[in-house]
C-alpha cells in the first residue's frame, strides 16, 4: 500500500476489497549439475505432479532455461521455494527457484 496522507490507503483497500489476491509463481531454473531425476521428485512430491507432468516441466527447465512450476497466493509460493531449496541444499545439488508475482 501507499502510506502517504491522502486517503491512498483507504483507496486501495477499497479497490483491493473485493479483488483475489496476487498470484506467484514459481519458477525452476535449470542448472548442468542436479540429476534430471531429482528434479522429477521433487515436482512430483511438492507441487502435486504426476511422473508423467513432473517429466515435462523437468524437460522444460532443461531445454527453455526456467519453467512456471505452478502458480499460488504468496505464502505458498514462498513456501513451496524454500521445501525446494532446502531438499536441493540437503542433497548437494545447486537447483534454483524463485516465486514471481503474475503479470
Ligand atoms: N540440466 C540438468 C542435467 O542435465 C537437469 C536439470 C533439469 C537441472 C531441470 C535443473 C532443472 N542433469
Amino acid at each position: 500500500p501507499s502510506w502517504d496522507e491522502g486517503g491512498s490507503v483507504v483507496a486501495e483497500r477499497r479497490t483491493r476489497k473485493l479483488q483475489p489476491p496476487r498470484m506467484y509463481q514459481v519458477v525452476m531454473l535449470n542448472d548442468d549439475f542436479t540429476p534430471m531425476e531429482f528434479v522429477v521428485v521433487v515436482l512430483q512430491e511438492f507441487f502435486n505432479k504426476d511422473r508423467e507432468a513432473a517429466t515435462r516441466i523437468m524437460l522444460k527447465i532443461h531445454l527453455d532455461g526456467k519453467a512456471v512450476c505452478g502458480v499460488y497466493t504468496r505464502d505458498l509460493a514462498d513456501t513451496k521455494v524454500t521445501q525446494v531449496m532446502d531438499a536441493a541444499h540437503k542433497a548437494g545439488h545447486p537447483l534454483q527457484c524463485l516465486a514471481e508475482p503474475v503479470e
